[in-house]
């Protein structure tokens, strides 16, 4: 097989650069290792920003999104006994963003991959990738039980956090930068309908708590718990008990509604930045070159900025023959990154509950917390970060 772009991975990244070179006529494959349903099921992000929202109507994915998606104006944070809205559009010249599952967004991307498309290879899995060096690099597979190789122009490493493209460039060519955090999210999804919720984000001092949904029918609830927690010491009693007392308003007007839980998993909270982007003729993009803890809602948007940036460099050489836009690719993905990163960082360090923190720590989370409820400066700060960058 032979094709100008060999993209590993069809996840958010891979999918979507697919979709942005075929509507301009650029040659692309995509090699995925697991199964569509897989894919389709695998629970993640919720939160879209206003970026990734125009970016897939614009390639045309964004009909279902436009009927089903919840558009959120702003977003709560509850700390200290209060309560304090944020809101998006005033603050950031009428900016928003859109609750629509990642899963949501991977079945819309698939389903038009595979009606008009170019190639979409379920149970791919990339073995390695030779020849990154030369600029006729050669992605070797194995699919149905054969080995099989794709020599390509460039390959899009897509691969997720644990891939196999990164690991193709060598040491020597490569920084990492690395943030562990000694907590981990127990995520729930529950039967439960969110009603005209907004999002909840609570630092509360037996930890940070997020109340998110999934449709007008089913929530998605997050409790900050120990590394290492195992999901089945969580009881639905206790799960619920916990939300209601982080998420609690001072006035208890609030009240938590309680449901079926039908799914639970615990996640850790790490950042993590591999640079540079670009390797030879290996471009990598999405959680592949990066990773940023969950409470900012980033990763999966900025993997659609990566997308949007990697299919612009692409089609721009396709067209004139000119690497300009490949050459600056990581450096400028690279800038939006770390400002990602700083912000997600942010809100984690600020809404959770370290292990080690003393009076000092809860004064100045209390008092970061109350600025954002004080300053309209401070709270567009936030605002703006939170609805997200202009890709
Ligand atoms: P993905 O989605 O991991 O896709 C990579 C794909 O590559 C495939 N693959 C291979 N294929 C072939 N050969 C190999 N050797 C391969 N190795 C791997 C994998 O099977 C997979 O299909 O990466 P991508 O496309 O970069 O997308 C990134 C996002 O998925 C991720 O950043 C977000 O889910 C992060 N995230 C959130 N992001 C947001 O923007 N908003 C949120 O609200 C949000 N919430 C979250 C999150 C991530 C979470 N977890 C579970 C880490 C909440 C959670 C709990
Ligand atoms: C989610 O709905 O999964 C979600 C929402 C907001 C976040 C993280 C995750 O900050």
């Amino acid at each position: 097989m032979r094709t100008c772009v060999g993209i590993i991975g069809g996840g958010p990244a891979g999918l979507l650069l697919a979709r942005l070179l075929h509507r301009a006529g650029v040659d692309c494959v995509v090699l995925e290792r697991r199964d569509r349903d897989h894919v389709e099921r695998r629970q993640r992000a919720g939160v879209l920003e206003q970026g990734t929202v125009d970016t897939l109507r614009g390639c045309g994915v964004g009909a279902r999104l436009d009927r089903e998606g919840l558009p959120h104006h702003g977003v709560e944070l509850r700390f200290d006994g209060r309560a304090h809205r944020v809101d998006l559009p005033s603050l950031t010249g009428g900016r928003s963003v859109t609750v629509y599952a990642q899963t949501e967004v991977v079945k819309d991307l698939v389903a038009l991959q595979l009606a008009d498309g170019p190639p979409l290879l379920f149970g791919a899995e990339v073995r390695g990738v030779t020849g990154v060096e030369s600029g006729a690099p050669v992605i070797h597979f194995t699919h149905e039980g054969r080995e099989r190789t794709l020599s390509c122009g460039v390959v899009a490493g897509c691969d997720g956090f644990h891939g196999v493209a990164r690991r193709t460039v060598p040491a020597r060519a490569a920084r990492t930068y690395v943030q562990e955090y000694p907590y981990s999210w127990l995520g729930v999804l529950a039967d439960v309908p969110a009603g005209d919720d907004e999002l909840i984000y609570a630092r509360h001092a037996e930890g940070f708590a997020l109340h998110s949904m999934r449709s007008p029918a089913v929530s998605r609830l997050y409790l900050q718990v120990p590394n290492g927690t195992d999901p089945a010491e969580w009881s639905e009693q206790r799960v619920w008990d916990a939300l209601s007392i982080r998420l609690a308003t001072p006035d208890g007007g609030w009240e938590l509604r309680r449901g079926p839980i039908t799914a639970r998993s615990v996640t850790g909270m790490r950042a993590f930045v591999h640079e540079p982007m670009r390797y030879g003729s290996l471009l990598l993009a999405g959680d592949a070159a990066h990773i940023v803890p969950p409470t900012g809602a980033k990763g999966l948007n900025l993997a659609v900025a990566d997308a949007v940036a990697l299919a612009a460099a692409l089609v721009h050489r396709h067209r004139t023959g000119s690497t300009a836009l490949l050459d600056t690719y990581s450096d400028s993905c690279l800038r939006r990154v770390w400002q990602t990163v700083r912000f997600a960082s942010w809100m984690t360090t600020t809404l959770h509950r370290h292990p080690d923190q003393g009076p000092f720590e809860d004064r100045t989370q209390l008092a970061a917390l109350d600025r954002i409820a004080t300053s309209k400066t401070a709270a567009a700060e936030f605002a703006e970060n939170y609805a997200g960058l202009p890709i």
